[in-house]
């Protein structure tokens, strides 16, 4: 559940971001002191881990600041917090600050005395272990103004998941009709071992289709994320609280951009209030976003999209080969989420008494009803497996189903996927509202769907509406055939770093 609350101290008024969700993220009691530059905040969250045995990895939340002065226009944006580069002007209690070189994470990753990248800091256990963690936090802010300026300042958490370094496994022979990946250009081959040399260096990939004849992608650069290499990817999909959160820091152009409209359409409750965008569903999926929108958040967040081979490693890990029509947690059982426990108010404790994943358009019996997505992670509870979580190798929620994921995808020829790590720095084009990245990412404003020959956009695993073809892990269809530009009912996503 979103948070905002307001009060004035002396020369400061600090808008306080409490973001809350399905593990109860909470950042709380912010104080900012403008004269040491120091933003100062307590942040917890629940069913924290840091484990050592498979699948090896943590979840972390990645913080940032930004903040506005108080007298600026409503179309001037939060300016975002630039973190001193010295890693002990900061302080965190029970937790450590995670690095990565050049965008890519590796297992033991904590931050030297310099830290190497500026625009936030990536917090996890500080010991191994699970649950409950709660940590007081004092960040440097080197661009915060000074004491003589009143200025809002908003702190964000996103909670995220280390995907390891190591080599997987994408395609399933599932069969031609779901343009699968193949080892080589044979149609009855197995999947193909992404390993190492894939992110080193050029290479070949091959793609199965229905004319029995498969399309190979000719020497894709060493640049392109392959997923071998480690990264963060975000334990949810981007909720209807976080895509306010976005806008209400956009200036006011940009934020008009961006805000999908749809209110109250497919259980989308994201509205306009004023000048404030807010939902009474924040723990919901966002729906009716397209590939602007999504792109955008990312950029404002300092994240990147994911590769389609990112997702398939996501749901599928490192532990051995595919399995044929699986689906995110492993298997290729399947059961939908259709009545919610009683017939309360979605308020973000809600729980649905059947299912693993939200697919099938079957309108939700109790709660507030109707066809669309449900709560991020709605399926994870304190008891809950894999399985009957519906949650990926590594721990991250919905990777099959409830609102499509968007991926860069690769084209033919291999040359073409110029897409690299870069991250976005926090701002958007004040005007369009699209994300101003260079690095390969596809273009918010021209249409990069279906046919085209550079850094494609598709999407991944499926939706509330669709039906178990479009859901499994390696299925491929919607990389070609899905619609990118418009909004759609069925469409969101979430980002990696
Ligand atoms: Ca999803
Ligand atoms: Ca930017």
């Amino acid at each position: 559940m979103k948070n905002f609350k307001a009060f004035v101290l002396l020369f400061s008024m600090l808008f306080l971001s409490a973001s809350t969700n399905a593990n109860n993220l909470q950042i709380t009691g912010i104080s900012v002191n403008q004269a040491t530059q120091m933003v100062s905040f307590t942040i917890s969250w629940d069913n924290s881990w840091r484990v050592s045995s498979t699948p090896n990895n943590w979840d972390a939340v990645w913080v940032f600041v930004k903040f506005k002065d108080c007298g600026a226009a409503s179309n001037t944006p939060f300016t975002h917090g630039t973190l001193s580069s010295v890693t002990s002007d900061h302080s965190y209690t029970n937790l450590e600050a995670m690095t990565s070189v050049n965008g890519v994470v590796t297992q033991s990753a904590a931050q030297g005395a310099t830290m190497d990248f500026t625009d936030g800091i990536m917090l996890r256990r500080n010991s191994i272990g699970q649950g409950t963690v709660s940590s007081t936090v004092s960040l440097k802010v080197t661009n915060l103004p000074g004491t003589g300026s009143s200025i809002s300042t908003s702190v964000f958490g996103l909670e995220m998941v280390y995907v390891p370094q190591g080599d997987f496994y994408v395609g399933d022979q599932s069969g031609a009709n779901y343009y699968t990946f193949l080892a080589t250009a044979v149609p009855t081959d197995p999947p193909m071992q992404i390993t190492s040399a894939a992110e080193s260096g050029a290479q070949n990939f091959y793609v199965n289709a229905p004319a029995g004849i498969p399309t190979t992608i000719t020497s894709t650069s060493a640049a392109f994320p392959k997923g071998q290499y480690g990264f963060y990817m975000m334990k949810y999909e981007i909720t209807q609280g976080l895509y306010a959160e976005f806008l209400n820091t956009l200036g006011s152009v940009a934020a008009t951009a961006r805000y999908p409209g749809n209110f109250g359409s497919n259980r989308n409750q994201l509205t306009l209030t004023g000048t404030i965008y807010s939902s009474t569903r924040p723990d919901r999926a966002q729906n009716w976003l397209s590939w602007a929108d999504v792109s955008a958040l990312l950029d404002w967040a300092c994240l990147r999209p994911m590769t389609e081979l990112e997702y398939e490693k996501s749901c599928r890990g490192n532990s051995g080969t595919s399995l044929t029509l699986e689906y995110a947690w492993g298997s290729t059982t399947i059961s939908s989420g259709t009545t919610f426990a009683g017939a309360g108010v979605e308020n973000g404790t809600e729980v649905l008494t059947t299912g693993n994943a939200i697919y099938t358009g079957v309108a939700f019996a109790n709660g507030d009803g109707n066809t669309g997505p449900a709560r991020a992670g709605i399926f994870a509870t304190s008891s809950s497996t894999r399985q009957t979580a519906g949650a990926s190798f590594y721990g991250i929620m919905d990777l099959t189903g409830n609102v499509r994921e968007v991926v860069v995808a690769m084209v033919t020829p291999g040359a073409n996927n110029t897409y690299t790590r870069t991250w976005g720095d926090g701002l958007v084009d004040p005007v369009t509202g699209n994300h101003n990245v260079g690095g390969g990412w596809p273009s918010g404003a021209v249409v990069v769907a279906n046919a085209a020959t550079t850094n494609l956009v598709g999407h991944k695993g499926g939706a509330w509406n669709n039906g178990i073809a479009q859901l499994t892990v390696s299925e491929r269809l919607y990389i070609y055939s899905t619609p990118v530009i418009s909004r759609q009912n069925y469409n969101g996503g979430r980002g990696v770093r």
